[in-house]
């Protein structure tokens, strides 16, 4: 009796459960979506909960109109205010003051140092635009951040919010099966994960590289570190710009690069941006 009620107690003041409130036209995609994989057990262990608010439930209308024409003219319709602002409330009658984040392809782009911060709140407020966009005066007066994932165009809020309550529940205690995966995630971020392998040994396509056959734990780790850092010189050296490489790391993505040179010679591409001599 005594263990059992220390033992909640300790679950109440280290893995409080993370709420999601979603605004959407959709929210059989969004519940349906978020049953599967890590999620969907995080979900049913309680670490997150979900609620959806149908902005369609809270018109007055009898054909429950949500979109009408954008004043000024032009193509495409946009999101009334009223059926949005009604949902907004009765979610944050529950949510309390959680953040309200609004999914647009206007907003600032999401990103792993943003997945971290938002992972430490108790609950977000997500709004899904669907058309070609929601009335700004909604914008304006209730909405605390605009949030894109990515410079390319889906066709409403819902993905992206997926993608986003994904990478927040991830983070969360007691979530991922493996502590190790949670410190691998944010060990390797920054740069590109390495290439994996498992049996058979020897397939039609190919053998396991030696190293990873080896049982030499130091060859492997280095031998992974350095295809991590060549695999984003080559794909994303972007972000070799921002991450900060000590003098082993520099060695390895060096002897990578001289190795590259070697093989297919020095190419004036994209992935300039960060050049050998870039690299100390
Ligand atoms: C013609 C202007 N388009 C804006 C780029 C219209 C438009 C296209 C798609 C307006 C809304 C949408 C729906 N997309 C989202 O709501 C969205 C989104 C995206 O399309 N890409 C990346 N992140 C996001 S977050 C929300």
């Amino acid at each position: 009796m005594q263990a059992l009620w220390a033992n909640m107690t300790y679950e109440a003041a280290w893995d409080p459960k993370m709420r999601f409130d979603v605004l959407t036209l959709f929210p059989d995609l969004v519940r349906q979506a978020m049953t599967a994989g890590v999620v969907g057990r995080a979900l049913d262990k309680g670490r997150i909960a979900l609620n959806c608010w149908n902005p369609r439930d809270y018109t007055e209308d009898n054909y429950r109109t949500v979109d009408d024409r954008p004043y000024g003219g032009g193509p495409g319709m946009v999101f009334m205010i009223e059926p949005l602002r009604r949902a907004l409330l009765a979610a944050r009658a529950q949510a309390g003051a959680a953040p309200v984040v609004l999914l647009s392809p206007q907003g600032r782009r999401f990103d792993q140092n943003r997945a971290r911060e938002w992972a430490q709140l108790p609950g977000l407020v997500f709004v899904c635009g669907r058309y070609e966009g929601i009335d700004q005066r909604f914008v304006d007066t209730y909405v605390d951040e605009e949030i894109s994932i990515g410079d390319f165009v889906v066709s409403g809020g819902e993905v992206p919010a997926l993608a986003i309550m994904d990478a927040l529940t991830r983070l969360l205690p007691g979530v991922l099966h493996t502590d190790a995966s949670a410190i691998e995630d944010s060990f390797m971020d920054g740069v590109l994960d390495c290439p994996h392998y498992t049996r058979p040994e020897l397939a039609d396509e190919g053998a396991v590289p030696a190293v990873l056959l080896s049982g030499n734990h130091a060859a492997i780790a280095r031998w992974r570190r350095q295809k991590s850092l060549g695999a984003t010189w080559l794909r994303r050296p972007d972000l070799l710009g921002k991450v900060i490489l000590n003098s082993a790391d520099r060695r390895l993505l060096r002897e990578f690069i001289d190795d590259h040179e070697a093989n297919f010679g020095v190419e004036l591409s994209a992935k300039s941006v960060v050049t050998p001599r870039d690299v100390p």
